[in-house]
């Protein structure tokens, strides 16, 4: 039996979670086009016969500049220095800049302290021309010595069973860590609060995405359905208006994604009750970030 951990690290936006989720066939992280948008560590475990495969999703490396963020840099860092094996993610519709550096200079700084196997994952292959990939994926992989380098679209699923099939030859010897039915540490609440978050990121722009955090109030299941308030803070009482939206048709339209969203992965019928409120700054209040799990 094989057993290890695999930290996911990349900029913001190069596709983590969404490999996280293709990688599990099951979406137990938010996926969106705003950059920042995991802000925890995601615990995904893929079972394949005679191996256990520990993802970890982390949030995107990047300059913090608020607590939160310093939060989110902290856990990423953590990760990537216990894991036993390393996925780094770049993006093959761009050439390597600045962000894939600052990446790679946390990758040299953890390798140095524990030599581990680094594997280079070359996403979003689906949006590049096949003659154009080639000078692409050797800029990338004369940046570092990689253990192993593999192209993939986590987004349309191209070439992650070779991924695996990698990734198990580098794990360690090990009993499996979890139980057969583990999939994820995602709590029905945390992920209820993250779809709703999800929804919201879709559909908003600028400073807003960042303002933005979901706290359940209550979560009480009856049967096959679910009872569901959740109080969405924002920093600016500007933010709260484009949330609400003219006559409320914007919140109730995250509120009608969220729920469909929520429906499909509970397998219950849902319902749920949105609010909005300010809490300035709530981004720097260890408190705040406390109570929301960050
Ligand atoms: N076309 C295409 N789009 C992708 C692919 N992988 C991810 N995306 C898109 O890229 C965007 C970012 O994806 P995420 O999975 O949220 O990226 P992330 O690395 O987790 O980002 P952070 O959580 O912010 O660090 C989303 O709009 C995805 O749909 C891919 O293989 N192909
Ligand atoms: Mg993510």
């Amino acid at each position: 039996m094989k057993f290890g951990t695999v930290a996911l690290i990349g900029r913001p936006n190069v596709g983590k979670s969404t490999l996280l989720n293709q990688l599990l066939k099951q979406k137990v992280a938010i996926v969106s086009d705003k950059p920042q948008t995991t802000r925890t560590r995601i615990l995904g475990v893929v079972h394949t016969p005679g191996a256990q495969i520990a993802l970890l999703d982390t949030p995107g490396l990047h300059k913090p500049q608020h607590l939160l963020n310093r939060r989110m840099v902290r856990t990423t860092v953590e990760t990537l220095e216990e894991a036993d094996v390393l996925y780094v993610l770049m993006d093959t519709t761009s050439s390597p800049g600045p962000g894939d550096l600052l990446v790679l200079d946390h990758v040299k700084g953890a390798i140095r302290k524990r030599p581990r196997p680094v594997i280079l994952v070359l996403n979003k292959v689906d949006l590049v021309n096949k003659l154009k990939l080639l000078p692409v994926m050797e800029n990338y992989a004369r940046l570092f010595a990689w253990t192993e380098v593999v192209p993939v679209s986590a987004e349309i699923g191209d070439n992650v069973d070779r991924l695996l099939s990698v990734t198990v030859a580098h794990l360690p010897e090990g009993d499996a860590g979890y139980g057969e039915d583990t999939v994820t540490d995602q709590s029905m609440r945390t992920l209820a609060a993250e779809m709703i978050r999800e929804k919201i990121l879709l559909q908003t722009y600028e400073e807003v995405p960042y303002s933005v955090a979901v706290e359940i109030d209550a979560f009480v299941e009856e049967g096959k359905l679910a009872r569901i308030s959740a109080t969405i803070l924002v920093e600016r009482e500007s933010h709260k208006m484009i949330l609400i939206g003219k006559h409320g048709e914007r919140l109730k339209e995250i509120g009608t994604e969220a729920r469909k969203e929520l429906e499909a992965i509970f397998e219950m019928k849902v319902f749920l009750q949105l609010w909005v409120k300010v809490r300035e700054a709530w981004r720097e209040d260890e408190h705040a970030l406390m109570e929301l799990g960050y």
